[in-house]
């Protein structure tokens, strides 16, 4: 499969660039971490998708998670289609969002309370003014490389896409803004433990991600996130658990759920697969800190299509079609196409670390373990760009950063898979080539 003619997405690439920022919206998709122009898609169908070209690639971007079914799930489209035909927003409740706060609520039966937004940052910004009101402290503690979008409080040394363009701090993010975060290395216990030394009743809220994955995939070390509740419950702050990732891919529950035990975080943030491909995320946790938003408590937040019932009802079909057989089916997939690439990068010689945090899963290119972001921006980007456009030059749509996860779903078959084998051997061996 030769896909390496995609004249027709440059031309709409040099087009949107004279009408929209870098002629994408939202940095990463601008391939300016691997090169070349982005790829512009017309449809995608389960694991597949099609550019403007009609090339065709295996999907490994999933929409950076919400596409769990992969593309046009059938009963999804059904479900959304009959809603629209009757209003697609009423700026009113809706027993959609109802239903699926209550699908969410019965997975993690640990949370209280869910309110919709209608993106991730939304969500942690959301959580961030809640933890501040509710312990009247002002200080947020985050982890270097961990990315919880791109709130001012939260864009300090993220990940993501920040990272891919080389913007520890991005301009614009004032001193006041920032300079109530602080920022440690992920998985460093010292660290967290010397900050609340240093700030012991100033500490709003320890933000991290489930299982960092805006990095590249570093999993988390073991019992550092009940550490991170435990000395959060200690000194009176909140714990934050970001799943926008990790929340309904990794389990029925998420993350928390799945891998982690005792006393639950205060608060969650979810996003990508419960819109199911739609704006929709949320912040959940317990009625004592989630009752204090309006209009019930004091904590304003708002939005016109929070909690939008096409969303909603996207999310909730997605979700009722993830059963225990579906997750074993993710899970065996993402560990399948670590496998083959990494198999194919050890046989062209190249220096990698496979690596997984349940079903996400990334490949450093660097031999040593990633454990934080210094360990991860000492790899070899040039290489994993080679690798990248050596996959997707045969047919194969990896996301555009080597500080991404990759994303498999329920349609990933042995078809894709095959596929995936199939192009692995020569863009490995096109990233040895330096
Ligand atoms: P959004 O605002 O993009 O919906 O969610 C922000 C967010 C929050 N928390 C975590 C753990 C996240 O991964 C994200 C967003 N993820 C990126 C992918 N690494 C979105 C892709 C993009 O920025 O275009």
């Amino acid at each position: 499969m030769n896909t390496s003619d995609r004249s027709t997405s440059s031309a709409w690439h040099e087009r949107a660039g004279k009408v929209v920022p870098g002629g994408v919206s939202s940095p990463v998709r601008a391939f300016r971490a691997v090169g070349g122009d982005p790829v512009y898609f017309t449809s995608g169908e389960g694991a597949w998708v099609t550019d403007v070209d009609g090339n065709r690639y295996v999907d490994l971007v999933g929409s950076w998670g919400p596409m769990i079914l992969g593309h046009a799930h059938p009963t999804v489209t059904s479900a959304v289609t009959d809603v629209v035909r009757h209003s697609s927003s009423f700026g009113a409740p809706t027993a959609a969002e109802t239903l699926l706060a209550e699908e969410i609520l019965r997975r993690v039966p640990v949370a209280e309370r869910v309110r919709f937004v209608s993106s991730g940052t939304e969500a942690t910004m959301t959580a961030i003014r809640l933890a501040r009101a509710a312990t009247g402290r002002d200080l947020i503690v985050k982890f270097v490389g961990c990315y919880h979008g791109h709130s001012d409080a939260l864009l300090v040394q993220a990940g993501s896409g920040v990272m891919t363009l080389g913007l520890p701090n991005s301009p614009g993010v004032t001193a006041g803004a920032a300079g109530d975060t602080i920022t440690v290395p992920y998985g460093d216990r010292a660290a967290v433990e010397a900050v609340f030394e240093q700030y012991p009743d100033r500490i709003a809220a320890v933000f991290t991600e489930a299982a960092p994955a805006n990095m590249g995939v570093v999993p988390p070390p073991e019992g550092f996130n009940v550490f991170l509740r435990e000395i959060t419950a200690k000194f009176g702050s909140l714990f934050v658990f970001d799943e926008v990732m990790t929340g309904f891919r990794v389990g029925p529950g998420g993350w928390w759920m799945r891998y982690e035990s005792g006393p639950a975080p205060d608060l969650f943030a979810y996003g990508k697969v419960i819109g199911g491909g739609y704006p929709l995320a949320a912040v959940a946790g317990s009625a004592a800190v989630m009752d204090q938003l309006a209009p019930l408590g004091p904590v304003y937040q708002a939005g016109t299509l929070s909690g939008n019932p096409v969303a909603a009802t996207a999310g909730l079909t997605t979700l009722q079609q993830l059963d225990d057989a579906a997750y074993a089916h993710i899970d065996a997939t993402a560990a399948e196409v670590l496998r083959i690439a990494s198999d194919a990068l050890t046989a062209a010689g190249v220096p990698h670390s496979p690596q997984r945090a349940g079903s996400l899963v990334s490949i450093y290119f660097t031999e040593n373990p990633v454990r934080n972001m210094a360990d991860a921006s000492a790899q070899d980007e040039a290489a994993f760009g080679r690798f990248f456009h050596g996959m997707l030059d045969r047919g194969v749509s990896l996301p555009p950063s080597a500080y991404e996860a990759w994303f498999v779903s329920t349609a990933h078959d042995d078809e894709a898979l095959s596929a995936i084998a199939a192009a692995a051997p020569d863009a490995a061996r096109e990233a040895a080539a330096d």
